[in-house]
């Protein structure tokens, strides 16, 4: 949970390394105005958090990769019921238990604070060395914790396959603990987005934490907010500005918090922008977590990229494997989707359609963009639309309206649903296609040209195109680059009303990572 990267550090007042009151004394300043700041962000820059999509668990064991999917698109995700009530219940005994003699060993100095404790966010000015919140690491041999992770883990399997794989490293055991009067945190990421300009030949595979509520949480006990689709480089570059731009980028950016019962877990991509509310109730407030990643280094070495909370004696020591994950029979069906990655979103969207999440209005908008491209049941056999005809539009968008680096791309040429992809996105929808490609590029400046005519396959009814593209991104900040040249086909495919229901680009591999090193997170321009 130690967060970096960003403006908000941790602020909470740490409890034992302080060396005398000079210390004591900017330490507990920090921690105050970081309370404040924390404050302002709820009251001011974020709006009311919507509710976060939340699934019940056979919806994640029916479909698990088109949920690893959203995850990684959205950055955060509920499932309901991960962990038994028993377990729920047995587990939180222990942590009070550990809470205490924890606290006793390091106020006795038979431990020390790091040790035993991490620096988390706004720990609380009241409650002493310990403050009032604290991210407390849990023993991963202890028999009540090592069942749990056991539990979680089996129960969680089938999402995690897809998401990091068997061999997937423990970065993070720990637990949090709110107690009343824990103050609001203030937003912040757990880790950074590599590469960034601090570590530009740096990168990760990214990190998921995992928060089991061990009781419900009530609202004045304090939900943690997130703010969806902000684990990219684009959100922490304007997050991580001057301080009037990131409370801009707050204000634009939409929240929504768990509202976790008890075994309930929201499951969030760590450099995704989030924060704890204060508990304002008189109940303790306990969450069990866990952060895994394909990545197995982490931080990596010699980089200031952050800290793992994890007793030593358990860093890098376990893996999915040890907590009993297996790749057993549905594993081939799990590798094929990852594989085809692609083509799962679809399938997301048509989940959500059916009934995937407990949110209503999520499922109501999901639907919308399904229902829309889901083929009519009439059995009025209707004609084919002409594909030479359709041919001819596309060319004509693509030559006289530049659309591939200008957006305007007809919208009566495509299908509601409709997918763009390319090496590096994965969209969704004519809107969010040609909104983030006008916004991407400069079309003024940039040139597109057809290097062949257009072959059409009437069997596959496909359409397939290469091209050339050259020219000049529009980045924030008035910076505008230009970029190499670089050539790719396109692949259309076209239903029976003669719409683009895919438009699947692939680009030679000089050109795509000329591009990538201009904008490493360009896919990301189109979350
Ligand atoms: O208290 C919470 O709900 C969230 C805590 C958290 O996100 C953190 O400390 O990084």
């Amino acid at each position: 949970m130690s967060n970096n990267g960003g403006s908000s550090r941790d602020g909470g007042g740490k409890g034992s390394s302080g060396s005398g009151w000079l210390d004591e004394a900017l330490s507990n300043s920090a921690a105050l105005n970081a309370e404040l700041v924390a404050k302002k962000e709820g009251r001011e820059l974020l709006g009311t958090p919507s509710k976060l999509l939340t699934c019940p668990k056979a919806k994640m064991e029916a479909q698990p990769g088109a949920l690893a999917k959203l995850i990684e698109h959205n950055g955060c995700v509920g499932v309901k019921d991960a962990l038994s009530p028993q377990m729920c219940r047995e587990l939180l005994d222990r942590i009070n238990v550990f809470n205490d003699a924890l606290k006793r060993d390091v106020t006795n100095g038979d431990a020390s604070f790091d040790s035993r404790f991490g620096g988390v966010n706004c720990r609380g000015l009241r409650g002493g060395q310990f403050g009032q919140r604290q991210d407390m690491f849990l023993p991963a041999t202890d028999p009540v914790v090592n069942k749990a992770m056991k539990e979680a883990v089996n129960s969680l399997g089938p999402l995690l396959r897809p998401l990091v794989g068997c061999d997937a490293r423990l970065h993070e055991l720990s637990s949090l603990v709110s107690d009343p009067g824990a103050p609001r945190q203030c937003i912040h990421a757990d880790t950074i987005v590599l590469p960034s300009p601090q570590f530009p030949d740096a990168s990760m595979e990214p990190l998921y934490t995992f928060f089991i509520a061990l009781q419900d949480v009530e609202d004045d006990m304090g939900h943690t907010v997130f703010l969806p689709q902000t684990h990219t480089s684009k959100a922490h570059l304007l997050w991580n500005a001057t301080q009037r731009q990131k409370e801009l980028f707050l204000q634009a950016n939409e929240a929504c918090q768990s509202k976790l019962k008890c075994g309930d877990v929201a499951i969030f991509d760590s450099r995704l922008l989030h924060c704890g509310k204060g508990n304002e109730s008189n109940k303790r407030r306990v969450l069990f977590y866990f952060t895994v990643s394909s990545q197995h280094q982490w931080p990596l070495p010699d980089g200031l990229h952050g800290s793992n909370s994890v007793r030593a004696e358990d860093y890098q020591k376990y893996t999915l494997r040890d907590f009993g994950l297996k790749e057993d029979d549905e594993i081939e069906q799990t590798v094929a989707e990852t594989q085809s990655r692609r083509d799962v979103i679809g399938t997301t969207a048509a989940l959500i359609a059916g009934n995937m999440f407990v949110d209503a209005s999520a499922r109501a908008e999901a639907a919308a963009i399904v229902s829309s491209s889901t083929p009519s049941s009439s059995t009025v056999p209707r004609p084919v639309a002409d594909l030479d005809k359709v041919k001819d539009a596309i060319i004509d968008a693509f030559q006289n309206r530049k659309y591939y680096v200008t957006g305007d791309l007809p919208e009566s040429l495509v299908a509601p649903g409709a997918h763009f992809i390319d090496p590096t996105t994965d969209v969704v929808g004519w809107k969010k296609y040609t909104s983030t490609v006008a916004t991407l590029f400069d079309g003024e400046r940039s040139t597109v040209t057809m290097l062949s005519d257009p072959i059409v396959d009437k069997n596959k009814r496909e359409i397939f195109l290469e091209w050339r593209l050259e020219g000049y991104l529009r980045l924030p900040f008035g910076y505008s680059p230009h970029f190499k040249p670089y050539n790719g086909t396109t692949t259309y495919t076209i239903n029976d009303d003669g719409k683009i229901t895919k438009q699947f680009e692939t680009w030679d591999i000089s050109g795509a990572e000329a591009l990538l090193e201009i904008v490493p997170g360009i896919g990301q321009f189109f979350g």
